[in-house]
């Protein structure tokens, strides 16, 4: 989940000595520097010990490639310089396209780099991992059976068109998401320019991270909730399922095939079979979903695999409130196909990065892990 990597204090003393990617700094320079990102995606595995790896980078990354003018400025998020609110500013956007822009070739390069290292370290199905490779764990129902696996995949990742539109229109990060949702209503047809466009970028995106090796990957549609079921349904989710559509095509050599698709948001209680239905092979749940629910209307026996969805408010309290809700999450989740334990959004910056572990841990049924990292 998003940010997991900063809690940890390796983390930091990674960004602090800096990367310079493909012409660009901050985060998204790290982001675009193979031997940062490769480093930042493996930290958490390495310490967790977690039965899957999500790659470092952002969904905002392919827009730059494309050229938009985007950083990550630190305890805001995402600022688009000249946000796109006009028929004409959609018409010069959707005219771009990823990798066509002095920096992007090398940006492209520079993530097919970081996923094969990654992927080198983590290992394959054969080939047992360095890093990570823990014995009978298993991304539950998902793409494999349980048992010995001996390496760890890795998860590739991408934004949803419309969480990318809301940031492309907003400019920054949103609350109520007004000026993309006045877009959608007042110009539909530059609407839907503009999530095509943002459907075929994030899609290639994806596509490229499992053609280098990835494993699964993940739309994340953060700000669905934002919007209704109806305008969800008809406005956006034809462009999700777009995006899907693209990744789902992407053979990866790691899993000699193609790969589950997972399929996330918050606040979309509502919307979750509408998100199966774009094409997903797993639902991630949010926290504000009661995961027993979420898997029955998502089919009850006839549900995907989901994952989800502890809180993440759960991490700075005391392991009496924490460790029983892992089980309950655990305990929720054997209603479904297969049960990816996650939390249900991302990781708070201060989180003590031993409560982690010892979800990890508790998952695992490791009950000799004594906290002490
Ligand atoms: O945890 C990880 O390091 C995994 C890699 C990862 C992922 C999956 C990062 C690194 N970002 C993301 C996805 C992402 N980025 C999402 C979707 C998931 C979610 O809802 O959390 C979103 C909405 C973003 C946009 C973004 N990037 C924000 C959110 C701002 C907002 O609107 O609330 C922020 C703060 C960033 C910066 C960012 N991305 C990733 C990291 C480690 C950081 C922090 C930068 C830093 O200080 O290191």
């Amino acid at each position: 989940m998003r940010q997991a990597g900063r809690s940890l204090p390796e983390y930091r003393t990674l960004r602090e000595h800096g990367a310079r990617g493909a012409g660009m700094t901050g985060m998204l320079g790290a982001c675009l520097d193979p031997a940062t990102a490769a480093e930042a995606t493996l930290q958490p595995v390495r310490r967790h010990g977690v039965d899957a790896a999500i790659l470092f980078s952002d969904i905002m990354v392919p827009l730059a490639l494309a050229g938009v003018a985007v950083r990550i400025e630190p305890e805001v998020g995402p600022v688009v310089d000249h946000p796109i609110r006009t028929p004409a500013d959609v018409a010069e956007l959707t005219a771009r396209a990823l990798g066509e822009t002095p920096t992007g070739p090398s940006g492209l390069a520079a993530i097919e780099e970081t996923v094969r290292a990654v992927v080198a370290e983590l290992g394959a199905p054969g080939r047992p991992g360095v890093t990570g490779g823990m014995p009978e764990r298993a991304l539950a129902g998902l793409a494999h059976s349980r048992g010995t696996w001996g390496w760890t995949p890795l998860i590739g990742f991408g934004g949803a068109p419309f969480t990318l539109a809301a940031y492309l229109v907003e400019g920054r990060p949103s609350r109520d998401h007004l000026a993309a949702r006045t877009l959608m209503r007042s110009d539909p047809a530059s609407w839907d320019a503009l999530l095509d466009w943002c459907a075929q970028i994030t899609g290639e995106f994806i596509a490229l991270q499992i053609r280098a090796g990835a494993s699964a990957a993940q739309l994340f549609d953060s700000w669905a909730g934002a919007l209704s079921p109806e305008d969800y349904r008809e406005r956006v989710a034809p462009h999700s399922a777009r995006a899907l559509e693209i990744a789902g095509r992407a053979i990866s050599p790691t899993a000699g095939g193609r790969v589950p698709l997972i399929h996330f948001g918050t606040g979309t209680a509502r919307i979750l079979a509408d998100m199966r239905a774009a094409g997903a092979d797993a639902v991630g749940v949010d926290d504000r979903t009661d995961l027993a629910w979420a898997i029955s209307e998502l089919g009850g026996e006839g549900a995907c695999p989901v994952q989800g969805n502890l809180d993440p408010a759960l991490l700075a309290a005391p392991w009496t409130a924490l460790g029983p809700a892992v089980d309950a999450c655990l305990e929720a989740g054997r209603a479904a196909p297969g049960h990816v334990l996650n939390l249900g959004h991302g990781v708070p910056p201060a989180t003590d990065p031993d409560a982690l572990t010892r979800i990890v841990a508790r998952a695992h049924g490791d009950e000799e892990w004594e906290g002490t990292a």
